[in-house]
This record gives C-alpha cells, structure tokens and sequence, in this order.
C-alpha cells in the first residue's frame, strides 16, 4: 500500500463511517455498528488495488485465470484484510483511540461458512495466494444464505441447526444488478435447419455479488464473485392483490432454493436434482460471464484458450465442458469439432478424492430431463473421444445410464491434476488408469498448499513476533525462508523462546475450553489436536480407541509415570452419515466418563468443542503440540490441516497418506511419528477376509478398549452396538489392523515429549523446514504448468 494512514486518520475514517454509513452515533453504536464501521474503513483501502487489477489486465489484454468451485471456506475476513494491508499496528492504535476491545471487534464478524472443508478451505487459499501473487483472476461460487450447519451438541450427540450469516448486512460484497444472466433448464431441444435449438421451459436469473480479495502488502486485490438466485419473472401482482401472497410470491421463492443451502457433504454423491441445478447454475452463470468478458476484449474466439484458463474445483463444475461448447456452437454458430478444441484448451480440472462414493454421477434421464441440450453434447463428446482416442467400450463417458462426471471432466480438460505426490500416482493407476493410459500427458501433480498469512501472521501472533525476531519478515512472502531458522533449533535460547510462544497459544486455548466446555486442560501437558471432517476414513475411531486404551492402562498402573495429555477433536458429521454420528457420540460419552475420573484426570483429558469452524482452527492449530494425520493410507487425497500444524511448530503422528508423505520427507523421518500399512499393503489388507477379526484378536489393547464399549462402561451398551460390529467383522478403513502400530507410536511421542529441549528442536525443524507448504508454491505451479500465465507488472 502507498499511503499508510495514520491512528488518528484511521480513527477518523472508522468514527465517519459509523456516523454515515451506519447512521449511528458513538453513544448508541453496538458492536456490531463499530465492527461494520471498521469493515468499511478497511474495506475503502482496498478498492484502489482492486480497481487496478481490473483495469490492468484489461488494458494489457492479459490471461486470466477462472477458478470454478462450489465452495469458498472463507471463515473471517477482516483480520486478514487489516494484516494483508499492513495497518494491523495503525489499527491497533486507532481501535485504543475509540477505546475499543480488538479482539470484540474481530469476534462480532460471522464466519463465511461456504464450504465444506478442506476442497473449500483450499479455494480460499487460493484466492487470497492468487492477489498476493498478482494472478489477475476470478474466483466463482455460489452465494449461498446458509453455509455450512452449526454443531450443537445434545446429550453428546450431534445436532444441525442452519446457519444463517446473511442475517445481517455483509459489509464486504458489492451487488452488481447490471451483471445478470439468466440460466435455464428443462424443455426441449428443436431441430432447425440442422441446428438444434434449446427451448428451455425454466430459468433463473443468477446475479453477481463481488468481494474483493486483499493479497498480501495490499498490493493488488482479486474479485470472488459469488452468484446470487433470483426469479425471472416478477411476483404475480394479480394474485397478489387477489390476496393469494404465498402463489404471488412463488416464482421467488423458487429461485431463491438454488442459491439458499449449501450441500452439507462433500465426499458423497448428493444425488438430488437441487444439487445438478446448483452446478449447472454456477458453471453457466460463470461461464456466461467469462465470454462476455472475453468479447468485450478481445473479440476473436479463435484466442480463447490464450486468454483465459478456467480451472475446475473438482467435477462440481464439469458440466463446463458441454455448456462452453454450447455457447460457442449455439451462442455463436461454430461447429462442434472446432468447438470442443477450444474448450479443451481452455478447461482444467483437479481431482480431490479417490473414494469411489465420492466421484458424481447423474443418471441420464435427470442428465436429459434438467439440461437436453447438454445431454446431446455430452452424447457427441463421447461419440468423438471413442472414435479418435479409439477407446475401449468400458471408458465411456455414460456408463450403466449414467453420466461419468470424471470422465466428463477428464475427457474435457487440458490439464488434470491431483493435490499430493501419492494421490496424483493413485489417480493415473486407479481412477483415471485407462484414461491415463491413452492421454499420458494429461495427468501432472500440484501439491496442495496454505497460506501462510492466514495460518501463522494472523492465527499465531506468538511465533510471528519470534520468527520475525530471529530471521525477519522475509518469510510471510517467501515461506521457504523459514528454512532460515534452521540453525536456531540448536540455540537453547531459542528454543526457549519457541516453547514460551507455544505455551501462550496454550494457555489461551485452555482458559477457552475451561470457560466454554469445564474441561481443564493443563497446558504443560501434551495438547494433542484431530480437526477435520468425521468420516470414517479419517479414522477419529481409532484415536478415541487408543484414548480408551490408555485410560485403562492408567488404571491398572494409576502410580505409573505417564505422560499428561489433552486430546482434542473437532469437526462436523454430514447430517445423514450416521456412523460418523456415532463416532461423535462415543467420543463425548467416553470424554465425559475419563475427564471426570479421578483416578486418570491428571493424566488424560478429552474435549471436543463443538462448531468447528475456520476460526477455530484458527485457535486450535497454533496450540497444538501434536497433529493427528492417521487416514487409511490412500485415502486422503492430500489433507491441509496436516500443513498447518507443521508450519506451526506441532509434530505429527500419521500414515503414509496424501500429504503426510511429503511433510515427512521434507521434515525428516525422525521429526515425525510414522505408523500404519502404506496405501498398497491397505488394499490387500482390506482385501483379506477376517482382517479385523484378526487383528483385534491380537491386540490385547484393543480388545479391552472395545470391551469397555460393549460393557456400557461410557454410555448404553446398544447405542455402539452397530459400531463394534462393524469394527469386528467388517473395518473396511482398518482400524484394527493399525491400532497396535498406532498405540505404540502414541508411546513414543510421550516418551518424546518427556525430553523438552530434543521436542523443542524438533518442532523447530518442522517450522523450518514447512515452506514448501506455502499456497504461494502451489499456484506458482499451476501458472507454470497449467494456466501458463504471468504475474502481472507493477
Ligand atoms: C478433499 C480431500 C482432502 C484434500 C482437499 C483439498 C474433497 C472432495 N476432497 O484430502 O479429501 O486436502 O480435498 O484438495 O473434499
């Protein structure tokens, strides 16, 4: 930013703000009155940079990059947007001025929960790495009135109420009327002349809502614009003044469900008509905009793929194959062939699940009853890539009267990518094998990313002072220069200096967790973190197993020398994934029981605050000492979280799964608890009849944990009664199998931790070495290698 205002201007703009966009005086002013009032002081340094990336690009004819996807986990956007313009000291001084709380002021701001989980949170990675890179690009979504469902808990289990942050005004989005389009559905397709013509017999209007994204130095700003549903038709003033408002009102009430919820699922095929109409909606609506765009600059459709890239956020959008050829046959009479070339070197897609539940499918009827026209094009896209791939019959697009969106998406892109090393292997020798096979190009790997100016300047004030203290600033730009501290971790000093900073983050944490949830948390003890969605996968199950393991072990020795522990969980179930559910309540069953035990309270405590959320996270992370990764391996395409607990100095416990491999490989194998079959060993493992049996029968720990289940030691005996069937007979993520390997990694960290100087060191390394896990690197990767696109100039 050029101009740094001073307290006292910022003072001033925030007191002009709330007096004449709020329309408050001081002495009535809510927090929420001063909250919008500094979101709108901030929010006017912003849209200098922003008009300059709108325009720049625009007069220098430059590419730009189109990022499609259903989700943004955007969380809190004040904070960041203080601390990416460099005012976070100015504020500070010009909120003591007012004589406000800061932190009040930042709390009172709802998080945009408009994703999922990790594929959302990564989204906003990326928009925020896009404007700190100077990427001129768009991010596109759904405006969704209700994100992600609040978590409440009711007799420890999981209770949805909706979400609702579009209550209040936002202060960050501009409404853009004049930018509309109208999507349609439904009808049917005529033949004219040879030409097919779509006579829709539904539509929608979608509208913009732009919010810019600040990037880091407030030098340029990226516009998310999220798409609002509104009816094409006006109310029905007739029967409204017949009296009949719930039928006037129809037409809108209609249109606002495409927009209203956003799916609570990420990792199964909804299957619902909303869901295919909320797709086709996004991608269309971009789409639309993205030509008119195009148009307006540059005319000639022949350079289309030199001029924009469009990235598909998994096949969510990847109807955006058949709408642009569409487009461009209907909208503008070219010819199918020439059509799809265009597309293809346009389009992008990246792959984030291997699970087989997870990869969309849309019967061909529904295909044919919502989208004809598309119907046809995926048809003739299909009849194409068998005859010129000559293809084998099974790799069709539409298999079993169904439309394969991977495929699809495959078969469209110009590039696909996986999110890690591992997964992007397993999607060329799994999903993706005969189609890989034939394109051997097409496939590359984009390791996932964070960025570090959410993750560690805002969320970890701490260690920010520490590490800019010890190798300067350098790093929030450049997060390989964390490589910098590398020595320090043989500084005693130093590691002082750490471990202080990791126990503030601690003692904040615990004071929360007392006050919000009774559970005491000595922050000497080891804070042991698992955030994430539930899924089985994910394996939440086998860490309360070994909780439960311990906790009996401690019995049987109370005078043992054991290492104290808080564990820590987080995270949302789908509201119909009831095994997940279930694994919720077992772990508030068992932390009620343990935590107030008196004979193991000092040594283990458990506690899962419920609404885990990005601001959380943002909590949570900083103040761990040990992160728990211990997917299935294979399972987890890459995981996020995994980056930044490292890059936040905890150490992890985990599988060769996704990411994990390449943090161990970069942290080194002895900074880091390994445990667990790999991703091969797992498949045949899994394959094997009587796995679980097995294995459990082995295990005497494991034994006694699912024992106590079954006893009713926790809650009533039949509440888990599926559960311990199923990790007896079926345990198709192999709990049983790992928990041995699991419960003695466990050890190793107490034993580890027991040793302050050797476990500060370590933790030192893992910061130092993290910087690989910058989103920075990641979109640098998809400029190179997939977007073939330039930072714009100053
Ligand atoms: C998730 C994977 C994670 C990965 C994120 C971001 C989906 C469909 N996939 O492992 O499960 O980190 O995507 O790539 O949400």
């Amino acid at each position: 930013m050029t101009d740094i205002p001073t307290a006292t201007d910022l003072r001033d703009r925030i007191m002009y703000h709330l007096t004449h966009t709020q329309g408050r005086g001081a002495e009535f002013a809510t927090v929420f009155d001063w909250r919008l009032a500094v979101s709108f002081t901030i929010r006017d340094f912003i849209v200098t940079p922003w008009m300059a990336a709108l325009r720049g690009p625009r007069d220098q004819g430059a590419k730009r990059v189109y990022y499609l996807s259903m989700e943004f986990l955007i969380g809190r956007i004040l904070e960041d947007a203080i601390i990416n313009l460099g005012l976070d000291k100015t504020m500070d001084e010009a909120l003591a001025l007012l004589d406000l709380d800061k932190q009040v002021v930042l709390d009172n701001e709802p998080d945009a929960a408009l994703g999922n989980g990790g594929l959302g949170r990564l989204a906003a990675c990326f928009m925020e790495s896009l404007s700190s890179l100077r990427c001129p690009a768009f991010g596109y979504g759904i405006r969704y009135e209700h994100g992600l469902f609040r978590q409440r808990f009711e007799s420890g289990q999981q209770v949805e109420t909706p979400e609702d942050w579009l209550n209040q005004p936002h202060p960050w989005e501009f409404v853009r009327v004049d930018y509309s389009y109208n999507i349609c559905f439904k009808g049917h397709v005529a033949d004219v002349d040879g030409r097919a013509v779509w006579h829709p017999s539904e539509s929608v209007q979608a509208r913009a809502y732009d919010t810019p994204v600040v990037g880091w130095q407030g030098t340029w700003a990226n516009t998310l614009r999220l798409w609002g549903a509104h009816p094409t038709t006006l109310f029905d003033l007739h029967r409204f003044n017949a009296g009949d408002y719930t039928a006037a009102a129809e037409p809108e009430a209609l249109a606002r469900t495409l927009s209203r919820v956003l799916y609570p699922d990420d990792t199964t095929d909804a299957g619902k008509e909303l869901r295919l109409k909320q797709e086709y909606f996004l991608t269309s609506a971009a789409l639309q905009d993205i030509m008119r765009r195009f148009l307006a600059e540059h005319g000639d459709l022949a350079l289309l793929p030199e001029k924009v890239a469009i990235q598909l956020n998994d096949t969510h959008p990847a109807i955006a194959g058949p709408e642009l050829i569409r487009l461009l046959m209907d909208d503008h009479g070219m010819d199918f062939a020439r059509a799809q070339v265009l597309a293809r070197g346009t389009l992008n897609y990246t792959n984030h699940t291997l699970l087989p539940e997870a990869l969309e499918r849309w019967p061909v009827w529904l295909m044919e009853r919502i989208l004809p026209r598309h119907m046809q094009i995926i048809r003739q896209i299909d009849a194409d890539h068998a005859k010129t791939s000559g293809r084998p019959a099974h790799v069709g697009i539409i298999r079993d009267d169904q439309v394969l969106m991977g495929e699809l998406a495959f078969i469209m892109a110009g590039r696909v990518n996986g999110v890690s090393a591992l997964h992007t292997d397993l999607v060329k020798s799994t999903v993706f094998h005969d189609l890989h096979k034939l394109h051997p190009d097409r496939i590359v790997n984009q390791t996932n990313g964070v960025t570090p100016r959410r993750w560690l300047r805002m969320s970890n004030p701490p260690l920010t002072r520490l590490l800019d203290a010890t190798i300067g600033t350098g790093w929030t730009a450049d997060l390989d220069q964390l490589r910098l501290l590398e020595p320090h971790a043989d500084d005693a000093a130093f590691r002082d200096a750490l471990r202080a900073a990791k126990r503030a983050n601690k003692v904040h944490l615990s004071n929360g967790l007392l006050a919000d949830l009774g559970v005491k948390a000595d922050p000497d003890a080891i804070f042991d973190v698992q955030v994430k969605r539930m899924h089985e996968y994910k394996r939440q199950l086998l860490n309360i197993l070994e909780a439960i393991a311990l906790w009996h072990r401690i019995h049987e020795n109370p005078n043992g020398d054991w290492t104290p522990r808080v564990k820590i969980f987080g995270g949302k179930a789908a509201p119909g994934y009831w095994l997940a559910k279930t694994v919720i309540h077992l772990i508030n069953d068992v932390a009620r029981v343990v935590n107030n035990d008196p004979v193991t309270a000092k040594f283990l405590q458990i506690a899962y605050p419920p609404n885990y959320n990005v601001s959380m996270a943002e909590d949570l992370i900083p103040a761990a000492d040990l992160s728990e990764q211990i997917s299935t391996a294979g399972k987890e395409a890459s995981g996020t979280g995994n980056m930044k607990f490292t890059m936040n100095g905890a150490l992890t416990i985990g599988t060769l799964d996704g990411a994990n491999v390449e943090i161990r490989e970069l942290v080194g194998a002895e900074n880091f608890f390994l445990f667990g079959l790999t991703a091969e060993e797992a498949a045949a493992e899994a394959a094997t009849p009587g796995h679980a049996r097995t294995a459990i029968e082995k295990s005497e720990d494991m034994k006694a944990a699912l024992q106590l289940i079954a006893e009713g030691r926790f809650g009533r005996p039949d509440t888990y009664f599926s559960l311990l069937d199923r990790t007896w007979n079926d345990d198709p993520f192999l709990v049983a199998t790992d928990f041995d390997g699991y419960f003695a990694a466990q050890r190793q960290v107490d034993a580890a931790y027991r040793d302050g100087p050797n476990w500060d060191r370590m933790a030192a390394l893992n910061i130092a070495r993290s910087g690989f896990f910058s989103s920075d690197r990641t979109i640098r990767g998809y400029m190179a290698d997939i977007w073939h696109t330039v930072p714009a100039a100053i």
